[in-house]
């Protein structure tokens, strides 16, 4: 691989620390108890590492914390509003900028702007909130991503392409006038962390162009992604990350942007779009659910320290870094047999819980008893990516039981030790090692909406059938 030095030692030292509890195995055993078996419901006090998310829990950097301190918090034309658009407008490209607390403020707004009721709005593979203010704005999501996206032992260097025949014949079937845009993530979260190329991206959106169709970008990790389109995209070795991200944009109409991932914020985000009429309806919106054009629901200083890492994000070194130390963890667990996706993502190491617990029935949530066994074993906090997280299909109401059935290590940036993804492997391998002894959960309360939030559950005996635990079985689609 080019570029790849062999260390990715971090790029900074640390001035400041936060002192993390340990606990015994009880006291881990009764707080899953009390948390339902769901690593959300966990008090944060009685987790050791927290890989729950990547999502507002990355350590800000000295400059980013003095950003803070000059905060103007005007209510109308914050100082801190005008440095952040001009750091979207100088890195990105888009014309406007609508800010938001956060990522899913964002899609909800585009969704309520451009989608009718019977719309349809393919995708390179659903994301949980995306998917679901589709859905809440009339619109059906489709899955366009290549297939090997949905095979986690499979190598391909961007499964998070799009397969160009699946598009085309969703546009052939509804026809452009249904489908108002087209939803293309960097770095798909839900198959792995996992790129798309620059040559598939500019076909996708070519394609969606000739037929008048706009593509909405969910950026939420673009630099991550535009690292291994640096290492693994033929001419691209000796561009710089901020040329990549400026090219992918380019390609795009509209973007949503939640900045707690690559903006190494605790809070924030935004909506930036190109055409102006499309911009003023969204800043009429913005003002109805999250506040003024100016602040969109985020303090000035959360703006200002927002704006810094946007410039943060596409340094080099820094992503190497942050990207070098999920692989580190990811190969630590692979090389001891522990089945995992591949390649290794950018944001955390992706447990396949289909083949670490085979014996336990997708319905009986082998991914989220994997995660209640690994806080047990050693006070780490994954989340579930699988069956639960899913959801149900709105036609069936049957579980969707997707291909992918995945426990996600999730590395917040600049937090974590080395010494740290060695207790996180230990413990996995440890689990691995009695993974016989496993078995599944099922529900004691299932919210209507996303469901793996706030579900909580209690195990069934090993062995358990899921018609035995009250779970009817429906034929539903397995993507
Ligand atoms: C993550 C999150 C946070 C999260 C969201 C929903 C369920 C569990 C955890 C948030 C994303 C994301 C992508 C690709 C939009 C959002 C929403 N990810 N797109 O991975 O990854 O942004 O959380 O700021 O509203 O833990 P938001």
């Amino acid at each position: 691989m080019p570029n790849r030095r062999r260390s990715w030692a971090e790029p900074y030292k640390i001035k400041m620390v936060e002192p993390i509890k340990m606990t015994t195995r009880n006291e881990r055993l009764s707080a899953i108890e009390d948390a339902g078996y769901n690593t959300f419901l966990l008090r944060s006090e009685d987790v050791y590492i927290d890989l729950l998310t990547d999502s507002g829990t990355s350590a800000m950097s000295d400059r980013q914390w003095a950003g803070m301190m000059m905060g103007d918090e005007a209510y109308a034309g914050s100082r801190n509003f005008y440095e952040m658009e001009d750091a979207v407008r100088d890195v990105y490209g888009y014309r406007n900028v609508i800010p938001t607390h956060q990522g899913r403020a964002a899609e909800h707004m585009i969704s309520q702007l451009l989608i009718k009721d019977g719309d349809v709005i393919p995708g390179n593979m659903y994301f949980t909130t995306t998917r679901l203010h589709q859905e809440l704005a009339g619109g059906k999501f489709v899955d366009v991503i290549i297939d090997e996206a949905h095979q986690p032992e499979v190598l391909h260097p961007f499964k998070g392409n799009v397969h160009l025949d699946k598009l085309q014949a969703v546009i052939d079937e509804y026809g452009a006038d249904r489908i108002p845009y087209v939803c293309i993530a960097t770095s798909v979260n839900m198959c792995g962390g996992q790129p798309i190329s620059l040559e598939n991206f500019r076909a996708v959106s070519d394609m969606a162009h000739e037929n008048g169709i706009l593509v909405v970008h969910d950026m939420t990790r673009v630099a991550e992604n535009a690292l291994l389109i640096k290492e693994r995209e033929k001419d691209y070795a000796d561009r710089s990350i901020a040329d990549i991200v400026r090219s992918i944009c380019d390609l795009t109409d509209v973007a949503t942007m939640s900045s707690k991932k690559d903006h190494l914020v605790n809070i924030g985000g935004f909506l930036a779009v190109n055409d102006d009429d499309l911009a003023d309806k969204a800043r009429n919106m913005v003002v109805v659910y999250e506040g003024l054009h100016t602040y969109g629901g985020m303090a000035g200083r959360d703006m200002q320290a927002l704006a810094i890492g946007i410039h943060e994000s596409i340094d080099y070194s820094h992503i190497y870094a942050r990207v070098g130390q999920v692989h580190y963890l990811g190969h630590k667990i692979a090389d001891a047999g522990v089945p995992i996706v591949w390649p290794i993502g950018t944001h955390g190491v992706f447990l396949d819980a289909k083949r670490f617990l085979p014996h336990v029935d997708q319905d009986l949530f082998p991914a989220q008893a994997l995660a209640a066994e690994i806080y047990v074993d050693s006070g780490v906090r994954s989340m579930e990516r699988g069956n639960v997280s899913s959801g149900r299909d709105p036609v069936t109401g049957g579980n969707r039981r997707p291909n992918l059935e995945l426990v996600r290590l999730t590395l917040p940036r600049r937090v974590y030790t080395q010494a740290h993804m060695d207790v996180v492997a230990e413990s996995v391998i440890e689990v691995w090692d009695r993974r016989d002894r496993i078995g599944g959960l099922e529900f004691t309360y299932e919210p209507e909406y996303l469901r793996f939030f706030q579900a909580r559950f209690r195990p069934v005996p090993a062995g358990t059938k899921p018609v035995e635990a009250g779970i009817e079985r429906e034929a539903v689609a397995t993507t």
